[in-house]
């Protein structure tokens, strides 16, 4: 990885900073100021002068200061970072150096969102994730503006608007907030079958990601690569995070929008911050042009994926996002995306949904950003050269010299002239056809690849798909829109159906049986590889009397694999400690909650035990972690305190592997390693998946 001061993008910025140190304050012509909190008046009790230039210019900057949200993908979270090629395995096919040459690193930004939410709706809802990333290439900006879906909801770019409308809160009362639980939604899946491969993926857990660095990416859309003679072959983009692809449960979720709207974006934050910085690898499918009909779907329907048991993805280069933004506004929210924006050796596909994209995004900007200077930004400025016949427009930044902003000209030497290499070229594809408005027959089948996710998941994810679905149906009140739901669940699998049918009251639906057999196991997150651990975040309860050797020696244990690890106490400060030592508290309990954490550490002694137990709070926080399926470790007479939150089958004298609960009781004899290898060791599976909590109160 480059330090960060050799990163191109990063130079370049460096001129467009304003660092308020030791600086004085000024009005925006540069005139310094001496007070700028009385407005000037006449006498004491006096009107306000219209003469106050300064008090003028400060109102009427901040009565200007919002600009329209994005109309999808309001709330985001973005991160500076670079990528590189592993080696030049796709030199054969395409020319984009940034892909193929591992000698170049790019700098990138990338920009994760929800997509229902308006910009101040929390992080955790039920919905798809953008994974938006612009790479500052040598030859220009390539935007690949994916999803951690890789399939949407609609075939053609001319239903997003019915889409959106349906999805967004309902117009007559704008509720609810950033949820697709609610009637217009379901109203147009019921009517809209094509939707229902998405909606198998928003209904399951990977609508609910743990954390944007570990969720995948997906550029959705089949693109294609094109080599320097014109040969194409078609491609999928993919992202895969080095951390694994973890998720949270939707009860987690509802707390932790309380509990930390921010989530998510505080994790990515807090991770690049903290030097922990997040990896994904980008990999590729490809496929040959000759094989363009050699599946029983259209690689041009982007509700279909491409199993990767039939075409592998092959792993091409790695992202690492290592540096956070300086300004939200200026960066993040003025990031500005564009399908279109493509470099030599990547083109587009006549996948109808990319097409209407391709006009979709320019547009979007002009009226967001206010004007055609937008690609001007600080953070949308190409590291390339950029040199246009462009001129004018709000916002024009750049000073052109030279009398001609037209080509060709022979007064300004025919400047600026063409090249005759590296220039983007259109791949040459034939196309022949009557102009029709028809959706082509190879779009037809809605149901196979429902299934095929369906038959895909482990136990956990299928039930928690079930769960998710009476849940967001439960919020419908038009019973002929969950009937009709219904119906089309009959038509994916008939136990599907059956038990979101019984969870509504509703009769099980007629079906022909599940629309295939197949399974893709690649689509399930739960496939029992271990993870790594680093950063996952640990809670240690303790209070005063804590045995504070103990719980430090698991907590170094853990610190050297990475992990995060929070103390957190009746009371902020330090805590009496049985062995003289003091033990820092980092937050006091009641200003956090066991949803925040992946595990929780319960330290030894008497006397601190005796205090968590008299606190509902630390006994919610661990019957709550154990609810939800997180490891949990105890230590001493830390272990009264799983007794005492009614923990089921929890043995107090050994760890217990499957409840995932690692005590060590015998406080006289408690050796930290083993107990903190426990811990790590169903960290790395991220949940214990197979304990039964459901009957846990909490
Ligand atoms: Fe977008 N989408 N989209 N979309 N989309 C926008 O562009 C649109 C689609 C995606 O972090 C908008 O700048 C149409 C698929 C991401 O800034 C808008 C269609 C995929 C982001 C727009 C789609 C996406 C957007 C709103 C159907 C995954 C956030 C503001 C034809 C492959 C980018 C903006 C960021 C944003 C239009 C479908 C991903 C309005 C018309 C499919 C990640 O232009």
């Amino acid at each position: 990885m480059a330090r960060q001061t050799d990163d191109p993008k990063h130079i370049r910025l460096a001129g467009d900073r304003i660092d308020p140190s030791d600086r004085h304050l000024t009005t925006q012509q540069g005139v310094r100021i001496d007070d700028t909190d009385n407005s000037l008046s006449v006498g004491d009790r006096g009107p306000t002068l219209l003469e106050d230039f300064h008090t003028r210019e400060k109102l009427t900057h901040f009565d200007h200061e919002r600009i329209p949200e994005r109309v999808v993908h309001a709330r985001g979270a973005g991160a500076y970072g670079t990528f590189r090629a592993y080696d030049d395995r796709l030199a054969g096919y395409t020319c984009a150096r940034f892909l193929t040459d591992p000698d170049v690193e790019t700098p990138v930004f990338v920009r994760f969102s929800t997509v229902a939410g308006s910009r101040g709706s929390a992080d955790t809802v039920r919905d798809v994730r953008g994974f938006a990333t612009k790479f500052y290439t040598e030859q220009g900006n390539y935007d690949l503006v994916g999803n951690n879906f890789p399939v949407f909801f609609i075939q053609d770019g001319i239903k997003f608007p019915d889409l959106v409308h349906a999805v967004k809160p309902e117009p007559d009362n704008e509720i609810p907030q950033a949820q697709s639980a609610h009637d217009t939604f379901w109203d147009f899946v019921s009517l809209q079958p094509e939707t229902l491969h998405t909606v198998m993926w928003l209904m399951s857990d990977r609508a609910l990601p743990r954390s944007y660095r570990m969720m995948q990416g997906f550029g959705v859309h089949t693109f294609r690569l094109v080599d320097a003679q014109g040969r194409g072959t078609f491609v999928k983009f993919h992202w895969r995070p080095k951390l694994g692809t973890h998720s949270l449960i939707w009860e987690e979720c509802q707390k932790v929008a309380g509990a930390d709207p921010d989530f998510n974006r505080r994790d990515l934050w807090d991770a690049i911050a903290g030097g922990d910085y997040p990896e994904w690898e980008l990999g590729v499918q490809l496929v040959d042009e000759a094989d363009e009909s050699a599946f029983d779907f259209d690689l041009l329907d982007a509700t279909k994926i491409i199993p990767e048991e039939q075409v592998p993805v092959r792993p091409v280069g790695r992202m690492v996002l290592n540096r956070n933004p300086d300004n939200f506004f200026a960066e993040t929210e003025q990031v500005a995306f564009h399908t279109a924006n493509v470099v030599p050796g990547i083109d587009f596909t006549n996948d109808p949904l990319l097409q209407a994209r391709n006009f979709s995004y320019l547009d979007t900007q002009l009226i967001r950003l206010g004007g055609p200077n937008f690609s001007q930004l600080p953070v949308n400025r190409p590291v390339a050269d950029v040199v246009s016949n462009q001129r004018d427009g709000y916002g024009q930044q750049r000073i052109h010299v030279g009398r001609t902003s037209y080509s060709d000209n022979a007064i300004g030497g025919g400047c600026p002239a063409m090249a005759d290499e590296g220039t983007y070229r259109h791949y040459a594809e034939r196309v022949e056809g009557h102009k029709i408005r028809r959706r082509s027959e190879s779009f037809a089948d809605h149901y196979s690849q429902c299934s095929l996710f369906w038959n895909s998941m482990t136990e956990p994810e299928a039930d928690h798909i079930v769960a998710a679905f009476r849940f967001e149906l439960g919020k419908v009140r038009e019973e002929l829109v969950r009937v009709r739901v219904v119906d089309h669940l009959g038509r994916i699998d008939p136990t599907l159906a059956e038990r979101v049918a019984a969870g509504l009251g509703l009769p099980a639906p007629k079906s022909d049986g599940p629309a295939t057999e197949e399974r893709s196991p690649a689509l399930s997150q739960i496939r029992g590889e271990a993870c790594p651990v680093q950063t996952r975040k640990v809670a240690v309860l303790a209070a005063d009397g804590v045995d504070a050797e103990t719980v430090r020696g698991v907590i170094t244990l853990l610190h050297d694999r990475g992990v995060v690890t929070e103390i957190l106490g009746p009371h902020e400060g330090g805590l009496e400690a049985t062995d003289g030592a003091a033990l820092d508290v980092d937050r006091a309990i009641d200003t956090m909650a066991s949803v925040l954490y992946d595990a929780v550490l319960v330290a030894g002694g008497a006397g601190s035990t005796e205090t968590l137990q008299s606190d509902g709070y630390a006994t919610h926080f661990v019957a709550e972690a154990y609810r939800h399926l997180k490891p949990i470790a105890a230590l001493g007479e830390g272990t009264e305190l799983l007794a005492h939150a009614g923990l089921p089958a929890v043995d107090t004298a050994t760890v217990t592997k499957v409840t995932g609960v690692v005590t060590a009781p015998d406080s006289a004899s408690v050796d930290p390693a083993p107990i903190a290898e426990e811990l790590l060791e169903l960290l790395s599976h991220h949940r214990v998946w197979d304990r039964d909590a459901s009957s846990v109160p909490a």
